[in-house]
């Protein structure tokens, strides 16, 4: 039998109450090959398929050696390439038997059956050894070999898959995850393992989501890998190699090669295939505010009215699980947040056009009068122990069980719960959390527990604890290893991924458990918050048809950012974790998800004035802007300091300011699937002193962030200024690019700057969305060198998925002359009444629209400024300076 794991240690705990300190017996990483495994070889004809080439592979082993490593071999394989897309190369290495299970098409969304041509033009090459098999990825303009595993065994057993690349040893890696970790991820030997788990953001350790793709940059220019596999897998970064190994499915590998090799191309290429980030309401931008330990509704008011009093802007309120009836999903506590309470905070904040949003957890209480339980069990979309029992773990409401999302019924079920939830109250959106899914014990919690109340293990002291993980293990262990009919070990398979908690199942679902069609959790674990999300989704739109749901979940895999948005979770007010938090969104828009944002001022733990205004100014620019905080942590309201108030307003007012600009990266982060928040290397990838450069930020192409990260700080040193000319946003003091400056940045300041050479569409900000979106625009013109300077603005009604007309304008300014050209079919699009021309060395006096003359001004930074021009953004115009 196998050792206990987690194991317990009897600490000298000194707290007065005891707290289980569980050790996990985490494996150490091993970063080796399987150098003795034998490989594969082609053994019959390399066919060609309409879309690509087809050929069978078989084990080149004998009878022992190199056999059954972690696992059955599986000895004959099939190899499917296929030529997707000029810049996307599919490669499929599965079992000949099909017996493997693949990321299923539902929920992911994905159309693998459609490509039924080979693309004619082609960016890469795709060459193969025979004997033994592997196969090499070229890009074809330089010839360079972007993905080789021809000096790598291939390892392919049900239980274990082992494939490697080489790669330079001087590359740049970005991706794979969910991990906390520098935006370039170390080379030399770093591991990243895809689990998902809830854990307070550890760094280096997986965490809730999982994203197995990478952006490669060599040499300025880039490409992408995805391994499009929701197994449990460990991913080596070695230096000279990547190397994966996975504990089960198949190998799905997508290349995206664009033609120009920029790094933003390559993103465009990732989204074509998992799916467009998707577009948010202009409300969404807004910011919010949520706090887990609201004590009451009146609580919760008293935060609306303390931003409202201190006019800080405030668009959507949040409530965390505090408003449940013991924790219960589509319930209320009767003291506290009695229903009618509930009810009215909705209609205060709608009758000021503000939003509300609560979370939802996908476990459901076991509780036998629970009704959503009850419906749920008639419908019978719990998921399963092996003998057709539910399968119990234990979460917020005490016992739990959990929908499966493959279920034929879920739909119904889930759709119906969720449709009648947000009627009820009237909900702008919802919150999934907790659906890695997140569960308090060591896999099941034991069979029918019901209508009693569990300990959580971390409040007992350690014998208790000890004892509780035995009777967990007793339950696990009592369905086997495995289910009827499969013969893998599906709770300690041989291989050990790292994974943070040691024991695939603790902290989560079990992996002996099933879902529909007796799929083992093992196989589907990746992907049970992505399920979630798109069931949610559909429940959503099915409720309002016509109008862009809102969702945020903590679970993601590939294709998730298409549906939803990710908080980056549960982490400490630390001065560490507000500037990991950059690295954290970069990473994020990586993996095709574009509204994203980490909790303002921290979640767990204290916060601090310093670290919260400083914190509040770089939140006021994340992609999803809002302030969370936990239940035993001080409250950390911006108004409750006078210099996180005047940072938050100061902040909020440009964001707010803003909005048009970030609506129209929005639009193309939809269209084309670019991130809102770029690392300078992205936009510069040729640059090499911006390869690690996570603490700066470019807001789309035009706006420089450079935030203070580190505590008593007040300046930004060695700030980089990228090429061309930046003007200080509060200034307009030209700087000059390619050189690294010290920004001065006084505590309630952060240091912004606009690229020369970019039109800012702009608008008035107020104390709401809707409100600033009604004030003309207005457009500032920052020139570059040669005097020039363009732009664009996406408009259309800001909240329906079905556009009656939209419009995309481009502006560009030159010689005196401003042209808008482009589509004008918005009908209500608001006018444009100023326009601001920074860095202009000539003495312009007069602006001339139809025949219409205004008068330029100079204002006190020395801007030309003209106001009142009141041009009609419904066609195109042309306005001269002279
Ligand atoms: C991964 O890289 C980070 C940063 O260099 C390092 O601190 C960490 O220990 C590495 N992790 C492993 C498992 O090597
Ligand atoms: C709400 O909670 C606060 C903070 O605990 C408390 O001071 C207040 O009396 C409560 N109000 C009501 C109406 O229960
Ligand atoms: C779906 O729910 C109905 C009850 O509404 C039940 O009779 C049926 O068996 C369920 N379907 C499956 C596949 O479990
Ligand atoms: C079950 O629900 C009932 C009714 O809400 C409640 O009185 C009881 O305390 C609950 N029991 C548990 C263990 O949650
Ligand atoms: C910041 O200043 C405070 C007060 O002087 C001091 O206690 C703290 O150690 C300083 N922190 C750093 C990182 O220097
Ligand atoms: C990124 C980060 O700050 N992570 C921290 C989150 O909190 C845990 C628990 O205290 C720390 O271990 C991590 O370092």
């Amino acid at each position: 039998m196998r050792k206990l794991s987690p194991i317990l240690f009897a600490t000298a705990v000194f707290l007065a109450s005891a707290i289980a300190d569980i050790q996990f017996d985490i494996p150490e990483p091993n970063y080796d090959v399987s150098s003795s495994a034998p490989g594969y070889k082609i053994d019959g004809d390399v066919v060609r398929t309409k879309s690509g080439l087809e050929f069978p592979l078989s084990f080149m082993g004998d009878n022992e050696e190199g056999r059954d490593l972690y696992g059955k071999t599986i000895d004959d394989l099939t190899v499917s390439v296929d030529f997707e897309a000029e810049d996307r190369l599919r490669v499929l290495i599965a079992d000949k038997e099909g017996k493997q299970i693949p990321v299923p098409d539902s929920p992911l969304g994905l159309e693998r059956s459609k490509h039924d041509r080979a693309a004619r033009k082609r960016n890469y090459d795709f060459k193969y050894t025979e004997n033994p098999f592997g196969f090499q990825v070229i890009r074809k303009a330089d010839k360079s070999v972007i993905f080789d595993t021809t000096d790598y065994p291939l390892v392919f057993e049900d239980q274990y898959l082992e494939i490697s690349t080489a790669v330079p040893k001087e590359t740049n890696l970005y991706g794979v995850g969910e991990v906390v970790t520098n935006f370039r991820r170390d080379n030399k030997q770093n591991v990243t393992t895809l689990w998902n788990r809830d854990d307070a953001t550890p760094f280096y350790k997986n965490i809730y989501g999982a994203h197995p793709y990478y952006t490669e940059l060599r040499n300025g220019k880039a490409h992408g890998a995805l391994l499009l596999n929701a197994h449990g897998m460990d991913v080596f970064f070695k230096e000279g190699r990547i190397t994966y190994k996975i504990i089960g499915g198949v190998l799905e590998f997508f290349f995206f090669v664009p033609k120009d090799a920029k790094p933003n191309s390559v993103m465009q290429s990732y989204t074509d295939l998992i799916g467009k980030p998707f577009m948010p309401a202009h409300w969404m931008l807004g910011w919010h505010h949520c706090r887990y330990g609201f004590k009451n509704i009146s609580h919760v008011n008293w935060a609306v009215d303390g931003y409202e009093k201190a006019g800080i802007p405030l668009e959507t309120i949040w409530v965390d699980i505090d408003y449940m009836d013991r924790r219960k999903d589509f319930t209320f506590d009767e003291v506290n947040f009695p229903e009618e309470s509930m009810k009215a905070l909705s209609h205060r904040m709608h009758s000021n056009s503000q939003r509300m949003i609560t979370m939802v957890d996908p476990a459901l209480s076991t509780n036998s009068s629970y009704e959503v339980y009850q419906r749920g069990k008639e419908m019978d979309v719990f998921m399963k122990n092996n003998d057709g029992s539910e399968f119990v773990g234990q979460v917020w409401p005490g016992y739990t069980v959990f929908p499966d999302w493959w279920h034929p019924n879920i739909t119904e079920f889930w759709g119906k719960e969720i449709i009648d939830w947000v009627k009820l109250l009237d909900l702008d959106g919802l919150w999934i959390d907790m659906d890695e899914p997140s569960s308090f014990c060591l896999g099941s919690c034991g069979t029918g527990k019901q209508d009693t109340w569990p300990d959580l293990y971390w409040q007992l002291d350690d014998d208790k604890a000890e004892a509780l993980i035995a009777e967990w293990q007793e339950a696990i262990d009592s369905y086997g290893n495995s289910t009827p009919g499969d013969s893998r070990n599906l709770l300690y398979p041989k291989y050990r991924i790292r994974n943070g908690y040691g024991d695939l199942s603790f902290r989560t679902a079990s992996t002996n458990s099933l879902h529909y069609g007796g799929i083992p959790h093992y196989d589907l674990h990746n992907i049970y918050g992505h399920a979630e999300g798109e069931v949610t989704r559909q429940a959503l739109l099915k409720h309002k048809p016509n109008e862009r749901p809102f969702l945020l979940s903590r679970s993601m895999f590939p294709g998730s950012g298409k549906k939803m948005g990710h908080w980056t979770g549960d982490n400490h007010s630390t001065w560490e974790k507000l500037k990991i938090s950059i690295a954290e969104i970069f990473n994020q828009h990586l993996f095709g998800i574009s509204y994203a944002g980490a909790d303002v001022c921290g979640f767990n733990d204290d916060t601090n004035e310093q670290l919260c205004a400083r914190w509040s100014a770089l939140g006021a620019f994340y992609p999803f802007a809002r302030n969370h905080n936990n239940d035993v942590a001080i409250s950390q309201e911006p108004f409750l300091w006078e210099s996180v108030t005047e940072a938050s307003k100061k902040a909020l007012a440009i964001r707010y300011s803003m909005l048009p600009y970030f609506y129209t990266l929005y639009e193309e982060a939809h269209r084309v699937g670019t991130g809102l928040w770029r690392p300078l290397i992205f936009e510069y990838p040729k640059d090499n002193e911006y390869l690690d450069n996570d603490e700066q930020i470019l807001l789309g192409s035009d706006i420089l962030i450079s935030p203070v990260l580190y505590e008593n700080a007040t300046s930004v040193e060695n700030a980089q200024i990228p090429p061309g000319v930046w003007y200080d946003w509060y200034t307009y003091k030209a700087v000059e690019g390619k050189s690294s400056v010290s920004l001065d940045a006084p505590l309630t300041h952060i240091p912004i700057h606009v690229r020369g050479g970019a039109i800012i569409p702009l608008k008035t900000s107020a104390y709401l969305v809707t409100e600033t979106f009604k004030s003309p625009y207005s457009l500032l013109i920052a020139l570059d060198h040669k005097g020039r300077a363009s732009g664009r603005l996406y408009i259309d009604d800001g909240h329906s998925i079905e556009q009656e007309g939209t419009s995309d304008i481009t502006f560009e300014y030159h010689n005196g002359v401003l042209k808008a050209r482009g589509t004008f079919d918005y009908a209500d699009a608001e006018k444009l009444d100023t326009i601001k021309i920074i860095g202009c060395t000539d003495d312009l006096k007069t602006a001339n629209h139809k025949g219409n003359k205004f008068q330029v001004s100079k204002d006190e930074h020395g801007a030309a400024v003209v106001q009142g021009l009141d041009i009609d953004l419904t066609s195109k115009f042309t306005l001269t300076f002279h």
